[in-house]
């Protein structure tokens, strides 16, 4: 007995030291984005006198009392994010408009202006403290267009911004994200702002060290080029910043949609799209609140392509989110659930092309996510079979790449055994964090998958097969 533990204490230890250690390949995530990556699904809420006027982009002169909802509960938008599966809530704490959804000391035209609850209400301190209570992450998007300040167009209006700003995460921190949008239009005045982001952003990593930062172009998460919640199919994690701006100098749609191959910064893409056409609430809109299917499909083509998902939700004139919304977003989470309940690949007997020396292949079945594995060092090419055992019908396959060690596959095929032989059923380009795709049904004992290019050699960490509904 002794004998037979010291051999296996030998081979284990001859297996750690020749360990073929995987270096990181180009950029990678820092832990504040690997976490976010895994945060998929959140909230955004456009909130704002537009609520009560009716508009998109308010004109910034609207009279502060128009603010008024009348049963303003920010434990219900709380409950119903949580019990959709969303972790977390971002808020338009100020818009284009300039209202201030907190009694901001650094602008004229606040909830402290108008007559909702004598001045007294506060609404990023009801939702902030909502998060906490329901276990959300809170963030905010505090427009850097303003259409009210009166400093808006002077070089001043860049120190106000910052204040705002600090005193937004100072009363309501911590936040795991701040959304710079990128419109830009005309001041009060006529002027066009000049930005300080260069600054903006020293004073938010210093604030909010843990935040992510959204903007066109990062640097943290970049907008996805489109507001329809759809990431390119080939979806880098990478994008080049060099000679772009925030706004109308910023990349090409196109390029923000699937970042660059080479791309020499990491700054994954966040899908933002609303439940309704309108971003705020138009009571004319309540019968076109997008289905559980339609948010599904949304899912697939924003999570499923390797990229994370901000549905916005627009509560109404009550400050309440309104039924059917609510509804939706309920089925949607049940769709959710039942997509990935049986995983077929869960624990099946994995055979690939060559294991790297102290890497096993059969945790890409065993359901934990942490682990990865690679084929030899310097292998870009690998292919990976998954033994059925019997024969399964399954038309969708969910593929994870191990994103801490940087984004590398560039493509990769799918085939099934037919009992002859194998035969594609569908093929993709990147994988990313979480690559879901979907084929004809098929009937099969054995699926192989074969990473036919990757900028080095690939690291994955799960395959999962599923007979799930099409969307
Ligand atoms: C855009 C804004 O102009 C819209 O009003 C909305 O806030 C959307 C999320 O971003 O750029």
């Amino acid at each position: 007995m002794k004998k037979l533990l010291f051999t296996f204490h030998i081979s284990l230890f001859t297996i750690l030291v020749s360990a073929q250690l995987i270096k990181p390949f180009g950029p990678t995530p820092t832990p504040q984005q690997s976490n976010w990556h895994d945060m998929e699904f959140y909230l955004f809420v456009h909130f704002g006198p537009n609520t009560f006027s009716d508009l998109e982009w308010g004109h910034g002169t609207e009279d502060p009392n128009s603010f008024n909802p009348t049963e303003l509960d920010c434990r219900q938008w709380a409950r119903i994010a949580r019990d959709a599966g969303a972790k977390g809530i971002i808020i338009t704490a100020k818009h284009h408009d300039g209202f201030c959804l907190w009694p901001s000391k650094f602008s004229t035209h606040t909830v402290r202006e108008s007559k909702w609850r004598e001045g007294k209400g506060d609404v990023l301190k009801e939702l902030s403290q909502a998060c906490k209570d329901y276990g959300l992450k809170f963030g905010i998007y505090i427009s850097p267009w303003d259409r009210n300040h009166p400093k808006y167009g002077t070089p001043e209006y860049n120190d106000v911004y910052v204040n705002t700003m600090q005193e937004a995460v100072k009363l309501y921190g911590p936040i795991f994200e701040m959304w710079w949008d990128g419109a830009n239009g005309e001041g009060p005045n006529g002027k066009k702002q000049v930005y300080d982001f260069k600054r903006f952003e020293e004073v938010i990593r210093k604030i909010a060290p843990s935040a992510i930062v959204f903007s066109d172009i990062g640097p943290d998460t970049r907008w996805v080029g489109n507001e329809k919640g759809i990431a390119g199919e080939t979806n880098w994690n990478l994008l080049d910043t060099a000679g772009f701006k925030r706004g109308a100098g910023g990349p090409p749609q196109d390029t923000l949609n699937r970042g660059n191959v080479n791309g020499k910064n990491w700054i994954p893409a966040e899908c933002d799209v609303s439940i309704r056409p309108g971003w705020f609430y138009h009571a004319k809109e309540d019968d076109k609140v997008k289905t559980a299917q339609e948010l599904m499909s949304l899912y697939l083509k924003s999570v499923g392509r390797g990229a994370n998902f901000l549905l916005n939700v627009p509560p109404d004139t009550r400050g309440l989110i309104s039924k059917n919304d609510s509804a939706s977003l309920m089925a949607f989470r049940e769709l959710r659930d039942g997509f990935s309940r049986t995983n077929l690949a869960y624990r099946k007997k994995v055979t690939v092309s060559a294991d790297r020396v102290g890497y096993i292949s059969k945790i890409l079945t065993d359901g934990v996510q942490s682990s990865h594995w690679s084929p030899p060092n310097g292998q870009t090419t690998c292919w990976i079979e998954i033994d059925l055992e019997t024969a399964h019908t399954f038309n969708t396959i969910i593929i994870k790449e191990y994103l801490k060690l940087g984004q590398r596959v560039q493509s990769f095929v799918v085939e099934a055994w037919d009992g002859t032989q194998y035969r594609e059923v569908t093929r993709g380009t990147t994988i990313g964090r979480k690559r879901i795709l979907q084929f004809d049904s098929q009937t099969a004992s054995k699926v192989k998958l074969t990473i036919t290019a990757s900028k080095a050699s690939p690291v994955l960490s799960s395959i999962e097969l599923y007979d799930a509904p099409v969307y």
